[in-house]
This record gives C-alpha cells, sequence and structure tokens, in this order.
C-alpha cells in the first residue's frame, strides 16, 4: 500500500483534514524533547493550526530514547495522522513535526538546534521521571544521568543537562535564551524545571546559573487530552479511513486543552489564535487537572485492573467504579480546589466523567498504570493530606492506594514486569507482601511513595487497611 508522505497527500480521501499550509515552507523554530504520542496529539496540532498564518514554528522532536518515531516519520516526510475518537470521527494529518532527531545518536545535531536563534522554544513530554527530580521536587544529583551531565556537559544525556548546554552555548554566542515551555503533569512545572536548570548550571559556572535565574522564561502549564497508545488496530483503522498507509498515527478524544502561563515572548508565536489559554492562574487549572482526571484515572486503573477490567470505558461500566470515580471526584476533591475563573468544578467533573465513558477510544488501564510511585504522590496524595487536613473522611483515596499495592504484589508474585523507574524496588516491596491486611504496614512504609507524616496518620493506616481487606476478601472468593 502506498504511504503517507508529502507526494502522496493528493492521493488522500477527500473527507482527511489535510495541512492548511506548505509543510515544505515550514521552518523550525520549536525543539520538542519526547515526541511520543501525547506530543504528537495535543501539542503539535496547536502548532498545526497555527502554521496556516505563521511558518516559523516547525517542530524539531528530539527523542532521547528510542529511535522508533524516527523511523516512522522520517520516510513520511514527517506527516503522520491525528484520529480524533469522539462524537464525531475525523482525520486529520498533521504536519507540524519537521524533523526528528534522535539524542544518542547525533548529540551535536541537538545541540546546533536548540543554539540556532531561530529556535525561540523549547517544550518538553518527558514524563514525570525525565526532570530527573528527587522527592522534594528538587534537582536530584544522585540520578545517573545527571551524575553523567555534570561530569560531561558537552554531551548531555538528559533533557536538563541537553538544556544546560543548549542555553550555554546561546549565551557563549550572545543569542538570546529560549523560552522553555515544560508539557508533562507536574504541578508547578515551570517553576520546578528553570529550579532544575539553574541548580545543574550552578554547579558548572555559578555566574552562568545566575544569568539564567534572572532571564529564563519558563511558563508553568497545564496538558489535556486523552490520547491512548496507538495499536495495531489503530494502523488498519486510519490506513482503511485515509487510503494510504501510515506507520504511527495517534489517537485522541475531540477534547484538548492547552493552559499557559502568560510571559513575555517578543515575536513569538500567537497561541492565543489557535485556543491555547493565557492565564496568570495555570495553579488552579492544574491543580483541577491533576486531581480531577489523573487521580480518578490512577483510581480507575489499579481498582479496575483488580476486578479484570482492561480500559476505562469499560470500568465506567462497572457501577461501584463509576461511583468511586464520581464521589472521589465530587465529594472529597471538589471541595479542595480552588475553581479557575469561569470554571464550574461540578461541571468540570461531569464532564471528565463523560469523557472516560467515551465509547469511541479503548484506553488501556494497563498504560495509566505505568509509573504509579511517580504519579500517585502528585495525583492522590496531594488530595489525600489536605483532606486530612480538613478533617474530611479519606475511605475514597485508600482505595487506589490498596489497589496499587494489590498491583505490585501480583506483578512480584508472577514475575510480571512494572513499568516504573522504581520497578526494582517495587517487585522487591511486592515479593515482600505476605497477603495479609499487615502488608498496608510494608506498603505504606515505602518512603520513595508515601511520606513519613502521610503514612502514619491514623486515619490512613485505618482506610488503606479495610480497603485492602475488601480486595483481599474479593480474590478469596473469585479463588
Ligand atoms: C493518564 C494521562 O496515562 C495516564 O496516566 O492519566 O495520560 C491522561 O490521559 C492525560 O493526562 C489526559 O490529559
Amino acid at each position: 500500500m502506498t504511504r503517507l508522505s508529502l507526494a502522496t497527500l493528493d492521493a488522500l480521501k477527500s473527507d482527511v483534514i489535510k495541512p492548511a499550509y506548505d509543510p515544505a515552507r515550514v521552518s523550525v523554530g520549536i525543539v520538542h524533547f519526547g515526541p511520543g504520542a501525547f506530543h504528537r496529539a495535543h501539542q503539535a496540532a496547536f502548532v498545526d493550526a497555527l502554521l496556516a498564518s505563521d511558518p516559523r514554528w516547525g517542530i524539531c522532536g528530539v527523542s532521547l530514547h528510542s529511535k522508533g518515531v524516527r523511523d516512522a516519520l522520517v520516510p513520511q516526510d514527517g506527516l503522520y495522522t491525528l484520529a480524533i475518537l469522539d462524537e464525531k470521527i475525523e482525520y486529520q494529518i498533521l504536519g507540524s513535526m519537521r524533523e526528528v532527531l534522535v539524542g544518542p545518536e547525533d548529540i551535536e545535531a541537538v545541540l546546533e538546534r536548540l543554539t540556532r536563534p531561530e529556535v525561540q522554544i523549547v517544550t518538553s513530554t518527558v514524563t514525570e521521571k525525565g526532570y530527573c527530580l528527587d522527592p522534594n521536587w528538587e534537582l536530584d544529583f544522585n540520578n545517573a544521568d545527571i551524575v553523567h551531565d555534570l561530569a560531561n556537559p558537552a554531551t548531555p544525556k538528559s533533557y536538563i543537562g541537553y538544556v544546560a548546554e543548549g542555553l550555554r552555548r546561546r549565551y557563549a554566542a550572545g543569542v538570546a535564551p529560549f523560552v522553555l515551555i515544560p508539557c508533562d503533569n507536574l504541578p508547578k512545572n515551570g517553576h520546578r524545571l528553570k529550579a532544575a536548570v539553574v541548580a545543574f548550571v550552578a554547579k558548572l559556572d555559578a555566574p552562568l546559573a545566575q544569568r539564567i535565574e534572572t532571564d529564563l522564561s519558563c511558563p508553568c502549564t497545564m496538558v489535556d487530552s486523552i490520547t491512548p497508545a496507538t495499536d495495531d488496530a489503530l494502523r488498519e483503522r486510519v490506513a482503511e479511513a485515509i487510503g494510504v498507509s501510515d506507520a504511527w498515527p495517534i489517537q485522541r478524544e475531540a477534547f484538548t486543552q492547552w493552559v499557559v502561563e502568560e510571559h513575555v515572548h517578543q515575536g513569538g508565536p500567537d497561541w492565543a489564535s489557535v485556543g491555547v489559554i493565557l492565564t496568570d492562574n495555570v495553579p488552579a487549572y492544574e491543580r483541577a487537572k491533576l486531581r480531577l482526571l489523573n487521580g480518578p484515572h490512577s483510581t480507575l486503573a489499579y481498582a479496575g485492573l483488580h476486578k479484570g477490567i482492561e480500559s476505562v470505558s469499560e470500568a465506567m461500566k462497572d457501577a461501584e467504579l463509576a461511583e468511586l470515580a464520581r464521589d472521589l471526584m465530587i465529594s472529597d476533591v471538589v471541595p479542595l480546589l480552588e475553581a479557575p475563573k469561569g470554571l464550574d468544578l461540578v461541571d468540570y467533573s461531569e464532564a471528565i466523567l463523560k469523557r472516560f465513558r467515551n465509547p469511541a477510544i479503548k484506553h488501556l488501564l494497563a498504560q495509566i498504570a505505568w509509573d504509579g510511585s511517580q504519579k500517585i504522590p502528585i495525583r492522590l496524595l496531594s488530595s489525600l493530606s489536605e483532606a486530612l487536613e480538613k478533617g474530611q473522611d479519606v475511605s475514597r483515596f485508600a482505595v487506589p492506594l490498596a489497589a496499587w499495592a494489590r498491583f505490585i504484589r501480583d506483578k512480584a508474585v508472577s514475575g510480571g514486569t512494572i513499568t516504573d523507574p522504581l520497578a526494582a524496588d517495587l517487585i522487591a516491596l511486592g515479593q515482600g507482601l505476605t497477603d495479609d491486611v499487615a502488608d498496608v504496614t510494608t506498603v505504606l512504609a515505602f518512603r520513595k511513595v508515601f511520606p513519613e507524616g502521610l503514612a502514619s496518620d491514623p486515619r490512613v493506616i485505618a482506610a488503606v487497611e479495610a480497603a485492602y481487606k475488601t480486595l483481599l476478601s474479593r480474590e478469596n472468593v473469585a479463588a
């Protein structure tokens, strides 16, 4: 079958949405680290809309680990299909990814892009772990890549190392710093990223760190769009719908939101013109999204997997899980939050529940279960500790924690793998569990996830024990 490329754009079926600009005339103005599915479904689509009026903002994607995206997209001239699967189904060809580099293969090429004056924006979706932060959200100087990059700053491995060396070269060449825009689900992502970069540079060149502290614009953001991983079923569906083959199409729901802290960027893109929300109140959006969408997502993931359920929409068909998600959101989390201006948090929660029910996509719970050690503190423990402070009931927060413990134990016992930067620790933890309520003490003592104060609170212990007992009793019935 013919493959998607600039040369085959004319062969596409007539209802396919094509770029409203000539991709070949777009220049690279953004370097993006982590060009995975989420970026290609989300930011790259906002940029695609921008390119129709301003062709300066093409994206150079940089993969820090795998070659897969480069190998799939370069033969397609960077083009790929975005399948929007919702009440309405649409197939759109995006052309904003103009280049893909693989960091470890050509470090110098990445640094060269980072130093170009016309590259004015650097963005990232490198997941929580890609920021190399410690549990206090500060740069982790024990992280192996950070240790490597401080010893070898001209040949970095980490995202932080690349940004630092890129900025150093820009200053040396008299080029103004880029604007740095992190796009991961990390609270206060801009502040934390900037602090990490400054801390890294301070070890090498204190005056330069000072200049970066003063000059670097690193706005906080909130990103949102449900983007299940690509599978062969999607590849087949897209080929059928567009009329040519695409090695790596992306799927997402129709909803997409990008909230960016207002920042100064003389001559920068007109983000607002393509629907980006620029505000001085990103934290309110970010807290609402992390706790009302991602927290319940992880809850459905661990509690749903325990029930043998595969996807979010199936979990929402299970009356008990659907009620748990709704009550957790509306009764437990909403009272802890400040609403962003003009947003009603109950309506926002209902809209999220509707998104979870979207029957047009199959969002695997196993995918959401990845990286639990990184996600649970941000999505659930933050709300849990505030609920404790306010004297609220915490029994529902305990359900995903107990289910996560069973998830770890099941993986450890079955010899399965856990996708998590702390996988080895977690497997060891799971092997020490004895299928008894005493396991709760063992799990809550895991300090890389549960802070002492929270884990020793009798209300937390009692709630997690109760949830754990329920799960154990169900397993016994099932057996
Ligand atoms: C999900 C998110 O995989 C996960 O952990 O909770 O990727 C979620 O789908 C997005 O944040 C939605 O914007």
